[in-house]
């Protein structure tokens, strides 16, 4: 089948990495894929290969194109136009697609929360006439699913028989390796995080312990302290930031795509949930930690992350790095990555469900 996916980037990566992996996912399951971006700048960062300037690219099996050239743009006859986190799609595009018999789907944003279940393909009926799918991602076999490709185990685990410090120099260019005995840490926040808290919390191990943040300097509240080292790293391509998740004993992760990658990696993570208005992200957090299961100073940690309490992260950080908590959080991590690895994959769903859809038109 033939699939346009619609992306504007509202902040950050998400939107972009989220579209980027899925273009992907299709690609890579023999379908032909069109990717509309209007940030196609932020993509680059996810993807060097990208020129940002260029007016369409193919790369890794998908075409890439900018968003202003979708005015002129011909819906694929009797294809799929997915239209990410209601992105609104080009007026032009969508008055040609009537009279070329097209899916529609409306791909939304992934929450653990449970009523998505009951939203999970339902159409959505349209004035002009053109079949219209909701599409939620989720944490159950009712729900969309979470894009995760074959071989993905096979490879971390090669990349995990090797010695840590190699891939992390290879990776990010560190001139040092950390000592063998070393808690690393993956931080990737936002900029309001409780990093005081975190900061305090770490320098109090008795053990070495390397903080990795991705992308420039990092926050000033963070420095070398006690056998805390604050080692700032590139920003790596999207196409690597498993193996730097794989290299990390924690990794604090934010927003959607990185969450999913960490679960995935399978060491224990701390989630900082996008902030929404009227605080519904703190409902998003707290239905993800339901499902989570963690160990309650893992949670309870979690939880004051996304307060942005420093006291209670400097308190409670100590607490789940020490076992039995630990070792609990870790066992919990892993057996729910293996649930969700059980399930199919949000690409190879989304594309059976439009099979599906075809077939009974
Ligand atoms: O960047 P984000 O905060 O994006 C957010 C969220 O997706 C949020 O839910 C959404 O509503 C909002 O955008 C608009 O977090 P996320 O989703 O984890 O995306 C980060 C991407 O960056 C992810 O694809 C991983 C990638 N990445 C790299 O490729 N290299 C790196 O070094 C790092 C740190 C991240």
């Amino acid at each position: 089948m033939s699939f346009d996916l619609f992306c504007r980037v509202v902040d950050n990566f998400g939107d972009a990495g989220v579209c980027w992996r899925l273009a992907r996912r299709l690609a890579a399951l023999g379908q032909s894929v069109r990717l509309w971006i209007d940030r196609p700048d932020v993509l680059a960062r996810l993807l060097p290969a990208l020129d940002a300037r260029a007016c369409g690219q193919d790369l890794e099996g998908v075409r890439i194109e900018p968003w202003s050239a979708a005015a002129h743009a011909v819906p694929p006859r009797g294809g799929v136009v997915i239209e990410a986190f209601a992105c609104a799609l080009p007026p032009a595009y969508e008055a040609a697609m009537a009279g070329r018999d097209c899916l529609w789907i409306n791909l939304e944003y992934l929450s653990a929360e449970p009523w998505v279940e009951s939203c999970h393909g339902l159409p959505s009926p349209q004035a002009n006439g053109v079949p219209k799918f909701f599409y939620f991602p989720g944490f159950t076999p009712a729900t969309g699913g979470l894009l995760h490709e074959p071989g993905l185990r096979a490879r971390r685990d090669a990349a995990q028989s090797l010695e840590r410090g190699r891939r992390l120099q290879d990776l990010t260019g560190l001139a040092s390796t950390p000592p063998a005995d070393a808690l690393c840490v993956l931080l990737f926040c936002y900029p309001d995080a409780p990093l005081a808290g975190l900061q305090a919390a770490l320098a109090s191990q008795d053990r070495p312990v390397w903080l990795l943040a991705p992308g420039g300097r990092p926050h000033a509240a963070l420095h070398d302290q006690g056998r805390l080292r604050v080692m700032p790293i590139p920003f790596v391509p999207q196409a690597r930031f498993d193996e730097l998740l794989w290299c990390c004993d924690l990794n604090f992760v934010r927003g959607e795509d990185s969450m999913v990658r960490a679960l995935w990696a399978g060491a224990p993570l701390v989630w900082q949930v996008y902030r929404q208005d009227a605080d519904a992200h703190l409902d998003k957090l707290e239905a993800w930690l339901d499902r989570a299961g963690w160990p309650a100073p893992a949670a309870e940690l979690t939880r004051a992350w996304n307060r942005r309490d420093d006291a209670a992260v400097a308190r409670l950080l100590p607490v789940a790095l020490r076992e039995p908590a630990w070792s609990a959080w870790g066992a919990r991590t892993r057996a729910w990555r293996d649930e969700r690895t059980a399930q199919a994959d949000l690409g190879q769903d989304l594309l059976d469900f439009c099979l599906r859809r075809r077939q009974t038109r």
